[in-house]
């Protein structure tokens, strides 16, 4: 039997090369060694404010996205967590099996909720949803960016803490798949961080749906350094680092590969490859994307997406709920 891989990119905004490279790519190359499931996290995303007729669009998107990326929906299981409660009530389970002080290690929250007044409680509970999500499929393996690390090592220790508490082996215990290139393709403008679709400066991040002039122009304004040597060293030269990181992950090639193609060259030509292949990459995912709105596919399939998850989780759910002594 496969094992069973799950993963999901939240509708937040619109996808970037970050999200390809850490989250869907990965997808497209496991999904015939894997059982797949792929699920839109809408649940996710209104942890922070957003526009409900914004949001509705994205969740199409989303989806329109994936197949355009080459996901399969013939072998992939693509649903809308929203779709399907159990998803939440599970998470209210093991958030009453996860502690405050754990949760408050997570970067990611950290990181969202620095220099606000106000953020809310979902923010800092997202982890545990995203436990839930695993968990309810028995998901052995969870592909993702390095962000997301944490999270699925979360998922685990409170799988490991349940199986214990109830004596039983009730939640398989997930592990991350982190890609060995393109973990944590970094903003544009500040190398220091990663790219993310919520960005405040649009400079910052590659959207899959962004025109060629943009794309060209956002690539060529990259920030690097001023050392004009072409390496690999994310540390002191992260800007340079992360050009060579998305040529790599596009060309399908090693970064000493790609390090040994710019021998000699500028950062100028550097820049222009760069451009030119990212171009081509979302051109062709844009094309398809455009066939796959027009057409009637989107709905067909995520019905077929939410019955099949429903059903899996509806039993996973009550084994849950037994053990732990709720209902009659
Ligand atoms: N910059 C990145 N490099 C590599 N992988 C990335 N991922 C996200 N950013 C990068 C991976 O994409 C998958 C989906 O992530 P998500 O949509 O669930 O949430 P996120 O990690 O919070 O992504 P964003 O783009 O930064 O969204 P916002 O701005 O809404 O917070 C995950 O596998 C993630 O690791």
């Amino acid at each position: 039997m496969k094992k069973r891989l799950l993963t999901g990119l939240q509708p937040s905004g619109t996808l970037t090369l970050g999200n390809f490279c850490g989250g869907i790519n990965q997808v497209y190359n496991y999904q015939e060694q894997y059982d797949t499931f792929l699920f839109i996290p809408d649940l996710h995303s209104i942890t922070v404010t957003q526009d409900p007729e914004e949001l509705h669009k994205k969740i199409k998107e989303v989806v329109g996205l994936y197949l355009a990326c080459g996901i399969d929906a013939q072998k992939t299981h693509i649903y809308i967590q929203s779709e399907n409660l159990y998803h939440a009530n599970l998470s209210w389970i093991l958030e009453c099996h996860a502690y405050f002080g754990e949760l408050s290690r997570m970067h990611q929250f950290k990181e969202k909720s620095k220099n606000k007044e106000n953020f809310t409680c979902g923010l800092y509970t997202y982890p545990i949803l995203m436990a839930s999500d695993i968990l309810l499929y028995d998901a052995q393996v969870v592909p993702t960016g390095i962000d997301q690390k944490q999270h699925v090592e979360l998922a685990r220790n409170i799988a490991e803490r349940f199986n214990n508490r109830y004596h039983g082996n009730y939640f398989v215990i997930p592990e991350p798949l982190i890609p060995n290139v393109g973990a944590k393709i970094r903003d544009l403008q500040n190398p220091e961080k990663k790219m993310s679709k919520s960005t405040s400066n649009p400079k910052s991040s590659i959207f899959l749906l962004d025109e060629e002039k943009a794309i060209r122009k956002k690539i060529m304004g990259a920030v690097t350094d001023n050392d004009a040597s072409i390496k690999f060293d994310e540390e002191n030269k992260p800007g340079v680092s992360n050009l060579l990181t998305i040529y790599s992950v596009l060309k399908n090639i090693s970064i000493d590969e790609t390090v040994r193609q710019f021998s000699g060259a500028g950062y100028g030509d550097l820049k222009k490859e760069v451009a030119n292949v990212t171009i081509e990459k979302i051109m062709s995912i844009q094309e398809k994307y455009h066939e796959i709105m027009s057409s009637n596919v989107i709905d067909d399939i995520l019905d077929e997406g939410r019955d099949y998850t429903v059903k899996l989780a509806s039993e996973k759910y009550e084994t849950i709920r037994k053990a732990v002594g709720l209902g009659r």
